[in-house]
């Protein structure tokens, strides 16, 4: 207890109390124009004040009782009730809102990075912490794995347990002691990958030594050096200059009785025997999904042995040092601290709190802006992927109730005037202050995923957000509230994400090779270090500049038509020999070939005309279901081969397949009744659809969800087939 009274003194806040469950009743999300915020009102008042809204409910699983809309006899009926059920989910700000969960390795980072910061964590978040990770714990082995539906690895197993200890579970609460026993049959956490050790050497649970290294002086390297940062996938570079920085740094939280505990519970052997050094590339086998290259284990080989101890003069290490910390300070400028992705944002904090000292107002801004990542479901408590999915889903939204046709009844006009009016607000429109030197691609004009905050523009945001405002303003007659000078802001820079083959890739043209995933470190992640050319970004980039040209067509008409040429080539080439497309952000072909048959739709390549877009469909059609529907799953993403998910046909995949067959004008329409019959047979009452398998992946081996695509693909899917088969009845 003594021991106990000094953590208090050194200002450690009390451990939060984690309750059994919080009052979902008392939940409230503040929109705040899509910067998503969650609080637990404890206050009876306060409650009676601001009601639970339908969108707050439903994320909460709470009932909504609504009442049950007349049964929808043919497809464009279901897509109108489906748009019923979503609009209510539509936010004061104009938006839609979601979990944005999966990977299982971004609350950690954040927990610990409250604790270290000593910043007091609320018992209602700590007991829905709990809740959540209880709820997401391996049904069989009580672990975590990389994401919500993988097998339990020492990544996900030992951070996700550090994090339980740290909002204050008990180490012999029996979920712990399950924990424990998965996390010591995979070796302990010296087996985690090199990202867990960093956050273990932060908290001071495991030495500095055991981490391989993030040599800041990298970033000293001129700019014509192949292998020079600048060239690097943006989220690569921004993980790795904050964590450059504290690795540099050594720094390590102070010992605290939390810390001597977890030195206990983490290992199999006696922590003050470990051999960090001897454990800096031991990793459990199955997680070690991209093994380190020869040339990367040579370097670590050098700068651990020779360049650390004894060639590393001051001067540089200051030097690499301070141009980090600038580094730090730009991305902090360029997104008011809200950062890139929760990756980033808690290291980015770090450096912040040791360089600026804990009440540094950059500390408390980033402190503030965590939350942002933060999202309450009926499971608990979670991390989003990013900020959230804002202008991405409302761009999807918007362009389904197009396809379907819907935009002229007045029923939506006021939804759609909001939706117009939130992506005119979250239209980037500076680049960031001094471009150049923090290596960032000119971003005015564009839209980013989430919101403005975070100001990354991307290809395919910037393209679907674009599409829906043309479609809005230009077709649908609502209101020009974005002026044709921000629309050529837009389409410049969207111009600039070309690369040199045609391609798009995602938030930058491409800076460098594949070689350089010979530096990849993160063993858990592949095609990580530079941009790749993504059909579903190339697609999208097509798509929106085709539109655009038709009502523009005197606007840099020359290049657009050159840019469309050389992406749909590039379209054609990466067709693979079985006729699909390999997804990099969707599970997998089903969702890269429904966008690479868009693309060759839009310069009229079709079943009967394309050998491409026939190749496509019969792949398609080659993989649908007995009931009509598809099941790809996320193994797909992983191994590169097509795997079924083993709960059977899924709404989201039956969207995207549908879709890409009418996009193509697949003839017969037989296949595509059965599949718009199992899309209708799963709507509810009250219009909505239920989630299913998880959606999304990025770097090919962690899966991310996307809730909003059981309402989005599925009321385009409903829509196109209503508007090219108006007189087929499917009835349910
Ligand atoms: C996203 C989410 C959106 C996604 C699309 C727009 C769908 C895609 O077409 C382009 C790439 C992009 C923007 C994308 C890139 C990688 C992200 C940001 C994520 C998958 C969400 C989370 C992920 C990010 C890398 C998570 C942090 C993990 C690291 C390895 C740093």
């Amino acid at each position: 207890s003594r021991k106990r009274a000094g953590d208090a003194e050194r200002g450690f806040p009390k451990k939060p109390r984690v309750e059994a469950k919080t009052d979902r009743t008392r939940w409230r999300m503040k929109d705040d124009d899509s910067r998503h915020t969650w609080h637990y009102l404890a206050d009876d008042k306060a409650v009676e004040d601001w009601p639970q809204s339908y969108a707050e409910k439903y994320y909460m699983n709470l009932p909504l009782h609504l009442p049950a809309l007349p049964r929808a006899e043919t497809p464009l009926a279901a897509a109108k009730n489906g748009l019923s059920f979503f609009e209510k989910l539509q936010l004061p700000s104009g938006h839609w809102g979601c979990e944005y969960g999966g990977p299982m390795f971004l609350l950690p980072g954040i927990v610990i990075t409250w604790y270290v910061t000593k910043t007091p964590i609320p018992s209602a978040y700590a007991t829905e912490i709990k809740n959540y990770l209880a709820a997401r714990a391996h049904p069989e082995d009580g672990g975590w794995g990389l994401h919500i539906e993988g097998e339990s690895t020492a990544f996900g197993t030992s951070l996700n347990y550090t994090a339980l200890r740290l909002v204050g579970v008990d180490p012999e609460d029996p979920m712990m002691v399950k924990a424990r026993g998965t996390l010591h049959k995979l070796g302990g956490a010296v087996n985690a990958p090199h990202w867990a050790k960093f956050w273990l050497a932060v908290l001071g649970v495991m030495d500095w030594d055991i981490v391989n290294p993030v040599p800041p002086e990298i970033w000293l390297l001129p700019d014509w050096v192949p292998i020079a940062p600048w060239r690097w996938w943006i989220h690569i570079r921004q993980v790795f200059l904050p964590m450059g920085y504290l690795y540099s740094k050594r720094w390590s939280c102070e010992e605290t009785d939390m810390i001597r505990g977890l030195r206990e519970e983490l290992f199999i052997q006696p922590h003050a025997e470990i051999n960090w050094a001897g454990h800096r590339n031991s990793i459990a086998a199955a997680e070690n999904y991209h093994p380190k290259s020869w040339l990367l284990n040579s370097a670590n080989w050098f700068l651990v042995n020779i360049w650390n101890p004894y060639l590393r003069p001051n001067f540089i290490k200051e030097k690499a040092e301070a141009w980090v910390s600038k580094l730090v300070d730009m991305e902090d400028a360029n997104t008011d601290y809200a950062d890139l992705a929760p990756v980033n944002a808690p290291m980015n904090t770090l450096v912040c709190y040791i360089r600026d000292g804990p009440d540094a107002f950059s500390v408390k801004r980033h402190v503030e802006r965590l939350e942002e990542f933060l999202w309450i479901k009926d499971e608990g408590m979670l991390c989003n992927g990013t900020n959230g999915v804002q202008c991405w889903d409302t761009a999807f939204l918007i362009q389904a109730v197009f396809e379907s046709g819907l935009e002229d009844d007045e029923q939506w006009r006021p939804m759609l005037l909001r939706a117009l009016h939130y992506l005119e607000r979250q239209q980037i429109r500076d680049n960031c202050e001094d471009q150049e030197r923090c290596y960032r691609q000119p971003r005015k004009g564009g839209w980013p995923f989430s919101n403005r905050d975070q100001g990354y523009g991307v290809s395919d945001c910037i393209s679907e957000a674009l599409k829906a405002i043309i479609l809005l303003q230009k077709v649908g007659g609502l209101p020009e509230v974005v002026e044709d000078q921000r629309i050529f802001d837009a389409v410049d820079t969207l111009l600039l994400y070309q690369n040199d083959n045609g391609a798009l890739s995602s938030y930058e043209a491409r800076r460098g090779g594949e070689y350089m995933e010979m530096l990849n470190a993160a063993e858990v992640f592949g095609r990580i270090m530079v941009e790749y050319d993504y059909p579903e970004c190339t697609t999208a980039g097509v798509t929106a500049l085709s539109l655009f040209n038709k009502h523009w067509p005197d606007y840099r008409s020359k290049e657009i038509k050159s840019f469309i040429k050389r992406a749909t080539n590039w379209i054609k080439s990466n067709q693979r020999p079985d006729g699909s497309w390999y997804g990099s952000w969707g599970i997998c072909f089903t969702y890269a070939t429904m966008f690479a048959l868009e693309s060759m739709a839009s310069i009229g390549e079709t079943y009967s005309n394309s050998k491409i877009s026939k190749a496509g469909c019969d792949f398609l059609i080659s993989k649908q279901r007995q009931d009509g529907g598809w099941s790809e799953s996320y193994k797909a993403c992983e191994t590169m081969q097509y795997h079924e998910h083993p709960t059977g046909s899924l709404l989201v995949q039956t969207a995207w397949a549908l879709i890409g067959l009418m996009e193509a004008d697949y003839p017969d329409v037989e296949p595509l009744k059965k599949g718009i019959k199992l899309i209708m047979s799963r709507q509810q009452a009250n219009g909505e659809w239920l989630q299913e398998a998880i959606e999304g992946v990025f770097n090919k081996s962690c899966m991310i969800s996307y809730p909003n695509y059981k309402f989005t693909f599925t009321l385009k899917a409903l829509g196109l087939f209503a508007q090219r088969h108006p007189d087929i009845k499917v009835g349910v």
